[in-house]
């Protein structure tokens, strides 16, 4: 029996609001590498890809279960069950990452999830479509979930558009903060990206919470450049912590293969753990 207590237990013996800013405990099964990491996932270890445990942190099938997820060669590798819906709801396929016993993260402002996605150059002429992304799960200061926001790619086969791209989803309000409306916005691929869809290759994306009125908003970055701001779409934002991060995949109805690395959550606080 593990004689810890989790941090669910931790946080209802202190009395702690879930809303509060320091981590009072560094991540469960986890293996933090960077000294502010909450965790730190390189897939070099299958423990990084397996499921959540009571007493580990690990992955949960959020709408739909893949028909695989695994670490392949240092990679998380998502397989796409072809055989499952390809409308509605359960056409995304996909986990999402807690703490142990299925406990949130609850990492405040200043957190930044940051990971690496990989754009295979066969999408562009293989006739098929492609759309993955990660929806990193906002909260309110009370742990109850306020808003999901995405950054997913779509290869030219899956975009609205008919260009590979990224696209944002996004939270609107009004001028007294309620909540508006929710909607995808198109961001292609701006040439400050670098990134050529039909040559491919690993992007590094971030997601960094940032202070936005009485709460937090997302700032994106792919490639270490600025792509989504959401203060400036006047998010809806009650939300103060990021609470988990779902990787999701639409199901096409093809076979598919998507590949993630990197995946590191880091808070501010947590550095003070060191
Ligand atoms: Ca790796
Ligand atoms: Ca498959
Ligand atoms: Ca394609």
């Amino acid at each position: 029996m593990d004689e810890l207590p989790n941090r669910r237990t931790f946080l209802q013996m202190s009395g702690l609001a879930a809303g509060a800013a320091m981590l009072p405990l560094s991540a469960t099964g986890a293996q933090a590498k960077q000294p502010n990491a909450v965790f730190d996932l390189d897939f070099s270890d299958g423990d990084d890809a397996a499921d959540n445990t009571s007493s580990s942190a690990g992955w949960v099938v959020d709408r739909r279960a893949p028909e695989a997820w695994t670490t392949d060669s240092g990679r998380l590798c998502i397989d796409i069950d072809e055989t499952a819906e390809t409308s509605g709801f359960y056409r995304y396929q996909g986990k999402k990452y807690q703490d142990a016993d299925g406990s949130y993260w609850y990492a405040g402002r200043g957190s930044r999830l940051s990971y690496r996605f990989y754009i295979d150059p066969a999408w562009e002429t293989d006739g098929e479509a492609h759309e993955s992304g990660v929806w990193p799960v906002l909260g309110n200061a009370d742990g109850a979930i306020s808003a999901y926001p995405i950054l997913a790619y779509q290869d030219s086969g899956a975009s609205d558009t008919g260009d590979a791209q990224f696209r944002a989803y996004v939270y609107e309000s009004d001028e007294d903060g309620n909540f508006v409306t929710d909607k995808w916005i198109d961001l292609g691929l701006p040439k400050k990206l670098g990134i050529d869809p039909e040559e491919g290759g690993w992007v590094d994306v971030e997601a960094q919470l940032q202070r936005f009125r009485d709460g937090a908003a997302l700032k994106w970055r792919i490639n270490n450049k600025l792509v989504v701001d959401e203060r400036g779409y006047n998010v809806f934002a009650p939300s103060t912590q990021f609470l988990e991060f779902i990787f999701n995949s639409i199901n096409f109805g093809k076979d598919a293969t998507y590949y993630y690395d990197d995946v590191v959550l880091t808070t501010p606080g947590n550095a003070r753990n060191k």
